[in-house]
């Protein structure tokens, strides 16, 4: 058995039924499933070991906020085993799609076996605090690997970070999805240089996507209302309402500064996309085309 760090908070096991009702056909497009440890077991050099969290709970917490389908996402502390993912989206029965972490060492027969369970993107963490970054010759060798499989990229960094890894983004063969909105510090104005700087990627790229997510990650102000978020999330999904996504984050890991209500996080939806068309863009057509292009074809 895994001991849970003393400063990781347990996910809201009672989250509040959101005011917010989704539309049909919703996607949360960023959670996580931990463990259980015993089967699935933490990565040796994780940097934090976080509670269990388990596919029947993600699918409760789905339907309890209105939402139909998931987009998990491989977190650090699994490193790059991705049996817990892949043992979710099977019993998923295709409402579920993965992003996996790999090496380099990856062989093509273990790729199709993760395309087949549904997994579809693989995901680069810049972030010191949580990996030991790959060099970049290793992350452009799995890009051009994971091409013939139609999978993308999805690139986890903080906003001070980006001046640097700014051209190597750029430069990416497949569509990108930043998580997190690029980390920006929400301190600063949402037109201010640093944040420009994020739009333009977004702007002049138009293979790159943006998760409008984790405002409980990026405010000051703090819970329930996350008000200093809204700005940056609304400049984005106002000016690329096709490539944008959300997801809740649940279970929400390493977070230590408070746990936040699932509930609450869906009734910050309407604050950055406030038009039914845009919610319907946010939360339906942009995941679906992305993660179910089967079922559109056009
Ligand atoms: C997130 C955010 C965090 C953790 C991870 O891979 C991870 O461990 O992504 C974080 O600590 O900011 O997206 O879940």
């Amino acid at each position: 058995m895994f001991q849970m760090d003393d400063d990781w908070r347990v996910f809201d096991p009672r989250p509040s039924k959101p005011k917010f009702v989704p539309p049909a056909g919703a996607v949360d497009a960023h959670c996580h499933v931990f463990g259980p440890g015993d089967q699935f077991p933490y990565a040796p050099a994780r940097k934090y070991t976080p509670c269990d969290a388990s596919k029947q709970s993600l699918w409760d917490l789905r339907e309890h906020l209105g939402f139909e389908r998931n987009v998990i996402v491989q977190a650090s502390c699994h490193g790059t085993d991705n049996r817990a993912l892949v043992d979710a989206l099977v019993d998923s029965n295709n409402s579920a799609r993965g992003v996996a972490v790999v090496t380099t060492d990856i062989n093509d027969a273990e790729l199709d076996k993760m395309h087949a369970a549904g997994v579809r993107a693989v995901r680069f963490n810049f972030v010191k605090r949580l990996v030991d970054v790959l060099p970049r010759d290793s992350l452009l060798a799995i890009a051009r690997r994971i091409q013939r499989l139609g999978w993308h990229i999805v690139i986890y960094f903080e906003a001070q970070d980006l001046p640097q890894l700014y051209e190597f983004f750029a430069a990416l063969p497949t569509i990108v999805v930043v998580d997190h909105m690029g980390r920006p510090d929400v301190s600063v104005n949402a037109d201010g240089p640093a944040f420009d700087l994020f739009a333009r990627l977004m702007r002049e790229h138009e293979n790159f996507w943006c998760k409008v997510s984790c405002p409980d990650r990026l405010s000051i102000s703090g819970p329930p209302a996350y008000e200093d978020v809204v700005p940056f999330a609304r400049r984005i999904v106002e000016n690329f309402p096709d490539r944008v996504l959300w997801g809740t984050d649940w279970p929400h890991p390493n977070m230590k500064s408070h746990m936040p209500d699932d509930g609450s996080l869906v009734d910050f939806i309407p604050n950055i996309a406030p038009s039914a068309e845009l919610q319907k863009k946010l939360l339906v057509d942009n995941p679906r085309r992305l993660y179910w292009p089967e079922e559109n074809p056009n």
